[in-house]
């Protein structure tokens, strides 16, 4: 499979609702679709760096301006045949995971499209369906926040995971844990808190969570190790995890009892894989998180959850959650259960529909062979 070229596209879609961490409110979305042209094949993967640079040091204008100065044209003109190959070859670039992710993915799709192959089996996956949670954000009233959770276990959701901040956070935990005593609970500090509130984190306790994740700084292993230490809740690292030597250094020093993996944060389906195994080789399981992704990205979601190691219900959720008309076909659906069917059909199972994209599309570039390579 020759790359011949790769297109970008930046598309704008308003969300549904609001959604707000501890970082900051989203209200539309600013989402980077990447197109790799392999002899006839198309595959397609969305870059999940956001508008700004506050869950990670990457956005959207960063990985843009890297891609198309440099990981592209390490990869237009080469000769590949398998999704895996593509690390090695934008290894000299440091950092820029989520931008490395978008082409790895999108030659990925295109590996097994080319091979008529359902993209889950490819990356070595076993589910039949896969259990989904949803993430909710930061409300304008606690009251507007247990509406919203009694909507969600309403639609089936298996596990209800709630941002939380200094001052939005043992009030609100008290309040679902008073009407829901028996749900699936987690909660998610985004880095909002610090070692020295320590003791205020051990009152999480109390609310039997499945995980509390990423409670402190988003650069930091070490510190979560110690907190663990002192609380009873599982803690989950996210932004924390940057590739495989990190989950297994966190493991190793006991910093978390579950590992969230986004295929963004981590550089590409491999990446992610490795984190899977070792997470699986010390009895951790691992669960998918989201990126408000479009149905791009979603998709491949879901198929890296198919992944024995998989065992929590990700944010891996249904399309109209997000968005009024979603850019996959069908759209993404969730059963009464809480879970998505896997299709067995070649590729993700769902097709992107270009027409729509075109419509969306508010700048385009395409990388082809010829193109300034950065010596
Ligand atoms: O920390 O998991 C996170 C969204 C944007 C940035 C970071 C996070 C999130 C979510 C949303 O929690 C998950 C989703 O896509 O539904
Ligand atoms: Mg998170």
């Amino acid at each position: 499979m020759k790359i011949e070229a790769i297109t970008l596209h930046e598309i704008r879609m308003p969300l549904v609702h609001f959604f707000e961490t501890s970082f900051g409110r989203t209200t539309s979305r600013r989402i980077l679709l990447v197109n790799v042209h392999c002899e006839g094949v198309n595959g397609w993967a969305e870059c999940v760096a956001s508008e700004n640079p506050y869950y990670s040091d990457e956005w959207i204008e960063s990985a843009w301006i890297t891609i198309r100065s440099f990981l592209a044209p390490a990869l237009v003109g080469k000769k590949i045949s398998q999704g895996r190959e593509c690390a090695p070859l934008m290894s000299q670039v440091r950092g820029h995971r989520m931008a490395k992710a978008a082409l790895e993915n999108a030659v990925w799709d295109a590996e097994a499209k080319q091979k008529q192959q359902p993209l889950w089996k490819l990356l070595g996956g076993t589910r039949s369906e896969i259990p989904c949670g949803v993430s909710i954000g930061i409300q304008d009233s606690v009251e507007q926040l247990l509406e919203k959770v009694e909507t969600e276990l309403a639609a089936g959701y298996q596990r209800i995971k709630v941002k939380v901040k200094p001052g939005w956070d043992v009030n609100v935990l008290e309040r679902i844990r008073s009407r829901w005593p028996e749900i699936l609970l987690s909660c998610d500090a985004n880095s909002a808190y610090r070692l020295e509130e320590t003791e205020h984190l051990r009152k999480f306790d109390q609310f039997n969570l499945l995980m509390i994740e990423q409670p402190l700084w988003s650069d930091d292993i070490y510190f979560h190790a110690r907190l663990q230490k002192q609380l009873r809740t599982k803690i989950c690292l996210d932004e924390s995890l940057r590739n495989a030597r990190d989950a297994a250094t966190a493991l190793e020093l006991g910093a978390c009892g579950i590992i969230n993996i986004k295929v963004g944060r981590v550089g590409g389906f491999s990446e992610a894989k490795s984190i899977h195994d070792i997470a699986q080789s010390h009895k951790i399981p691992v669960w998918c998180g989201g990126m408000l992704e479009s149905g791009v990205g979603r998709v491949h979601n879901i198929a890296l959850s198919t992944l024995e190691n998989f065992r929590l219900p990700g944010d891996v959720s249904a399309s109209r959650r997000y968005w009024k008309e979603d850019i996959v076909e069908p759209e993404v659906e969730v059963t009464p259960q809480g879970t998505i069917p896997i299709k067995d059909t070649a590729g993700t199972g769902y097709q992107v529909r270009e027409d729509l994209i075109e419509k969306l599309t508010v700048r385009t570039e395409t990388i082809g062979a010829g193109e300034v390579v950065h010596a």
